[in-house]
Parts: C-alpha cells; structure tokens; sequence
C-alpha cells in the first residue's frame, strides 16, 4: 500500500539523501541548503552549502526525527574552499567514512573522505581528497563480500565533463559559451575554461557516471575508474540526446541478487534506473522511478528499512519552488514481480 509522502524534517532545508541502517536504525545523510545571494545558474553556484548533518530514525513513516547536528563543517577540512555537495557513508570494520564532494580553492571539484567511530559522528576530515576522484555525487557501496564501491560523477557544474576524454566516438564540438545547441547535437556543459560550451553529436555514447573498488581502508581507490555504461534493451549505450540518459545522482542498492544503479537525467529531471548482474555493470536501461518535482534538481536514495523498500528525494514544494531549497521526502517503493520498480507516486 503506497502512503502519503512525508516531508522528514520540516525545520530547515535539506536535500540529497543518502539513507542507511546502521545498528537498527536509519541514518540519513543529506546536504544542507541554505539561502544564499548567488544568483541561479548552469554551474550551480546557487548551491552553496557549508556543513553536513546527519538524521537518524527509529521509525521512517510516523516517528520522530533526530537531528545530530553538525558532522562536518567546511572549515574542518584543509582542502575545500566551498560547496559541501552530496556526501555518502559506508561503515567497514566498526569505522564509519563519509565520502563527500566540495570544491578546492582552484574551484575543482573532488571527492573527499572522513572518519567516525559512530555512525552520527563526529567525523574527522582527510587532509588531501581521495587520488584521481573529482566530480561529484559519491555513493559508497558496500557489496555482501564486504568490497566498497564509489560510483560519482555529475555533469555541467559538477563538471565530470571536463574529466572524461572527449574524443571519438564522443566528437563533441566547442562553441562559445552562450551559442545554442547546433541541430543535431547535444549539450554537454561547459569545458574547464568555463567559455566555452561542448556539444556532442546526439546519437553519440553519453556520459557516463564511474565506479572504482576503493581500498580496504576506505581510503582511496584501487584501481582506475570505470564508466558505468546503461545499455537499452538492444544492448547499446543510452545516447548523448536520451532524456534518460546519465546526469548525476549515483546510487547502488542490491535487491534479489541484482545490482540497480539509479541517477537522476539532470535536465530532463527524471529519476531512472537501470539493472546489472555485476557492481560494474553495464547495467540495462529499465525505466522512470519518479517523474519531475518541484525544482530543478531531482536526487534519491532507495533503502529497505524494516522489510519496507522506500525511495527518500527532495522537492522544493515546502520552499515555493526556491530550487537551492529543497526538503527531504519519503515515499514506499515496492517491486514487481519480475525485478522491475514501480514508479513511485509523488504528492
Ligand atoms: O546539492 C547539489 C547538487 O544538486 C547535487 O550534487 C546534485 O545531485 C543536485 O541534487
């Protein structure tokens, strides 16, 4: 039976779960928006959060929420000049990480890594980023043989599209920034100059999102990040030009032995996802989780809580559509019979 959506904390703005259980109860790990004088634009300047909280639940659908407070701040952590984007937390061997994405004081976005003994903290910040991982978006997941995973990436202001290479058979074109896109052609964001736009042909490969084994201590990762490929049902890469393609917002979660690695489509503000046998895919395209909300941004995470699977996003309803002020939500998921998701209903 589907339920009314809750809004889960009412007293301030926050946004991009990334839910999990921890010695039974349920943790979530969300940016905090906060107002801000930045004006709305492609690269996400509006979005100029500075800490991390944490909330924990005994009970998601009627209980009441605890707020730990502060677990990070931005001035705890050497390397990041601003915006504390989405984060994620993995617990291996008593130790609780928090793998979060800020931008350095070269305004490169990475993805960085601290420690807790308890699950609300507080945690300890590295003093460098993780090697090799920029871009945004991380979700830690760990796989039933204990191996942890980070699956990142977002593209225009989380700037995956200055990362990945960007030749054949991507082709793309550069234009001057402000240029329409070219019949035929897609818009890929802008290039790290931030003048100029890349367009890719639209029938090219999108983007992809990436996932790397990360070390035993959690700490880097093990190997060179692959893409994360969604395949249709013909067995191609989702295209450049797809509504459903790739933009931000990784999650992994295992259900029946299969891996779901769901996103949101960023400018077509869909949440989707697509089905694996393996952690690194290629995962095949199976469909729309939840249909636009209110806002620009559209992020989740999908959790199974006491025998129930929910879907926790955001929308910016309780905000009057202020799109950097976004209110956490949860709503039940349930399956189909053949492993497929049924679109959630939002309200
Ligand atoms: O919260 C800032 C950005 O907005 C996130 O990194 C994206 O996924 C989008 O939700």
């Amino acid at each position: 039976m589907i339920m009314k959506p809750r809004y889960l904390f009412p007293s301030d703005y926050m946004a991009d779960p990334a839910a999990h259980v921890f010695n039974g109860k349920l943790y979530i790990y969300p940016s905090h928006d906060r107002e801000c004088d930045n004006v709305f634009d492609d690269d996400g300047g509006h979005f100029q959060m500075r800490d991390y909280h944490v909330l924990s639940f005994d009970d998601i659908e009627n209980g009441p929420v605890t707020d730990h407070g502060v677990i990070l701040d931005q001035d705890q952590v050497d390397w990041v000049e601003k915006q504390m984007w989405d984060s994620d937390v993995v617990e291996k061997n008593g130790k609780y990480y928090l793998v979060f994405s800020a931008k350095d004081y070269n305004g490169e976005f990475h993805l960085g890594v601290a420690i807790a003994d308890k699950p609300e903290g507080p945690f300890v910040a590295q003093e460098h980023p993780i090697r090799g991982a920029y871009s945004i978006d991380p979700c830690v997941f760990k796989d039933d043989d204990g191996q942890v995973y980070c699956y990142y990436g977002g593209l225009w202001g989380g700037q995956l599209q200055w990362h990945v290479p960007l030749q054949a058979p991507f082709a793309p074109i550069a234009l001057p920034d402000g240029e329409p896109a070219p019949r035929g052609y897609a818009d890929i964001g802008h290039a790290s100059d931030k003048k100029t736009e890349l367009y890719a042909p639209a029938d090219a490969p999108a983007l992809t999102s990436f996932v790397a084994r990360m070390s035993d201590d959690v700490l880097q990762f093990t190997e060179a990040p692959r893409p994360v490929t969604i395949i249709d049902a013909d067995g191609q890469p989702l295209k450049a030009s797809d509504p459903h393609r790739f933009f931000e917002a990784s999650w992994m979660h295992k259900y029946n032995g299969k891996y779901y690695f769901s996103y949101s489509t960023g400018d077509s503000h869909l949440l989707c996802y697509a089905i694996g046998d393996n952690p690194y895919g290629p995962f095949t395209y199976k469909g729309v989780m939840l249909d636009p909300v209110v806002g620009w941004t559209t992020h989740h995470c999908v959790v199974e809580f006491k025998g129930q699977w929910y879907l926790l996003y955001h929308d910016c309803v309780p905000s009057n559509d202020i799109t950097h002020l976004r209110s956490l939500k949860v709503q039940r998921l349930f399956y189909n019979e053949d492993g497929t998701i049924e679109k959630v209903v939002n309200e």
